[in-house]
């Protein structure tokens, strides 16, 4: 479906229909990257947050990595909140608990995961200073063991069929 879509996409820019369009096309077919080093982060994203709620998470679609060696990302900031943690989540008996880890490996010739809704990794925002809101972007500094730093643009986007949530509802540990 994705793909039709890009199709009539290109015809429309041909036709130079789309800038008034722009703003009606599903979530999923706008993305963005940012690259360092043999690093390609794909899509950073976050859902938005409830008024009052101190944490956040933010989601990548992936990182690939194309280079020869392992990489691993350490950690992160934003202006947006006090501090930023690698949170770790898995299925245990039909809940998803979350623990922070210092470090997330992304392997050579490889790509990691970190999307909403998947048992895997995320980024934890702690001690957001005002709510996320949908339609808003955000900076995001990701520091990597082997590429170094790099700041990434973080758009928050409300998941496909669902109301803006808590995107931690049921999770423990916050
Ligand atoms: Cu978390």
């Amino acid at each position: 479906m994705s793909h039709r879509f890009a199709l009539g996409r290109r015809r429309l820019l041909s036709t130079g229909l789309l800038l008034p369009l722009l703003g009606n096309l599903p979530p999923a077919v706008q993305a963005h990257d940012a690259r360092v080093g043999s690093l390609r982060l794909a899509h950073p994203y976050a859902r938005p947050t409830p008024g009052g709620l101190r944490t956040g998470a933010v989601y990548l679609k992936a990182i690939h990595n194309n280079g020869e060696q392992d990489d691993e990302l350490l950690g992160g900031s934003t202006p947006r909140a006090e501090s930023v943690e690698i949170h770790a989540m898995r299925l245990n008996q039909d809940r998803m608990q979350m623990r922070q880890v210092e470090r997330l490996v992304v392997p050579a010739q490889g790509s990691v995961r970190l999307r909403d809704g998947e048992a895997g990794h995320h980024l934890m925002l702690i001690g957001l200073k005002q709510p996320l809101r949908a339609g808003e972007r955000f900076p995001l500094t990701l520091r990597f063991a082997r590429a170094g730093s790099v700041q990434v643009e973080v758009w928050v986007e409300a998941a496909e069929g669902a109301a803006p949530a808590d995107p931690h509802a049921g999770h423990a540990g916050h």
